[in-house]
């Protein structure tokens, strides 16, 4: 009987490896890295699944019928990425949302690490309440401070241009985990048969020009002349430039830039007036998808700056972030600028 023609699975750690290859001067330092943050999101994506299950599980705070100490799981996923990062002995240092200050590491293995990790561990955990996707967003610098002394926070500082990887994992229907080290973008699909995130998306692009757009249309009344003026032009009827376009918003960045990316589109969130500079975090949600974007053949902006040429003054800082395909986030910016 003729074999079938199996489709051939490519994993992660085989990806990493044969990019690294690509490399000679490349010493497996980041790729040890980015093995184990597929790790990481293994053992969070375990829990996730499990969310809906809290009346066994038990609620935040609790004792489980196990007796171990029920976390809320931002908690649970910021301890398990910090653990495997740690482990990787690559990172000397971590910022995360749910941390106000960096995370240093002083371990023998880990104070030499070249690399400092920025995360958002848990990105739209109010959402998992309601099955709706979540995510974990992380970006990768080169330490600036003397290798072997403690990190400081400006290893952290740096503008997005100087970002060595960055990519997020969706919890979704399915379990996926994108991420670039400055050679385009490439998608993997958790198979949960085999444990392994198995390579789906390979050189992911996104289509200059998209018919999405994703916006809290909630906050309109606050939003800037510019702004109001885009949402406008979304909504024209002009069939040559496919207008009106599609208003699709989760309230879920991974989920609503995932969509984007892939299908074309736009997601803005500027300044509200709740949110007087932006809500979104500068470094570890707006510079990681301006990355991303970026290598797929995007774009993304503060509304006056190019992201990755944003320079940080704070770890926790928040910025209006406009991203996805190129000729809308040009055209929205052209609206910024005529509106100021
Ligand atoms: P709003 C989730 O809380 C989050 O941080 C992002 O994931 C999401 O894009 C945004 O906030 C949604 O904010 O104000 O529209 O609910």
């Amino acid at each position: 009987m003729k074999a079938s023609a199996g489709y051939q699975i490519v994993t992660l750690n085989e990806f990493i490896i044969n990019r690294q290859e690509e490399h000679p001067e490349a010493r497996g330092d980041l790729s040890r890295l980015l093995h184990h943050i597929g790790v990481a999101a293994k053992i969070v994506n375990k829990k996730i699944n499990k969310a809906g299950l809290v009346d066994i599980l038990g609620e935040a705070g609790e004792v489980n019928v196990q007796g171990e100490d029920v976390k809320k799981l931002d908690v649970f996923a910021n301890d398990h990425f910090i653990a495997a990062i740690q482990a990787s002995g690559e990172v000397c240092a971590i910022a995360s949302e749910e941390n106000q200050e960096i995370v240093t590491f002083d371990d023998g293995l880990s104070r030499d690490g070249h690399y400092v990790f920025c995360m958002d561990p848990l990105d739209g955990s109010s959402n998992i309440e309601v099955n709706v996707s979540v995510g974990t967003i992380f970006s990768i610098y080169r330490r600036t401070s003397p290798e072997g002394e403690r990190a400081q926070v400006s290893d952290f500082l740096q503008t997005g241009d100087h970002q060595v990887a960055a990519g997020y994992v969706i919890y979704g229907s399915s379990t996926m985990m994108v991420y670039t080290t400055g050679n385009g973008v490439d998608g993997f699909t958790l198979d949960p048969g085999i444990g392994e995130f198995c390579l789906s998306h390979p050189g992911i692009r996104t289509p200059d020009e998209g018919r999405i757009y994703s916006i809290n249309e909630g906050n309109y009344v606050h939003f800037p002349m510019g702004v109001k003026q885009y949402i406008k032009y979304c909504q024209e009827i002009d069939p040559d430039t496919h207008r009106p376009y599609t208003s699709r918003y989760i309230g879920s960045l991974v989920s609503d830039f995932h969509r984007n990316l892939l299908m074309g589109g736009i997601f803005i969130y500027p300044q509200t007036q709740s949110a007087p500079k932006g809500k979104l975090r500068l470094i570890y949600e707006c510079n990681p998808v301006a990355f991303i974007a970026e290598q797929a053949g995007g774009a993304a902006t503060n509304g006056s700056t190019r992201m990755l040429e944003v320079i940080p003054d704070d770890l926790h800082q928040r910025v209006p972030l406009y991203v996805g395909s190129r000729k809308m986030v040009d055209k929205v910016k052209a609206f910024l600028h005529q509106y100021p």
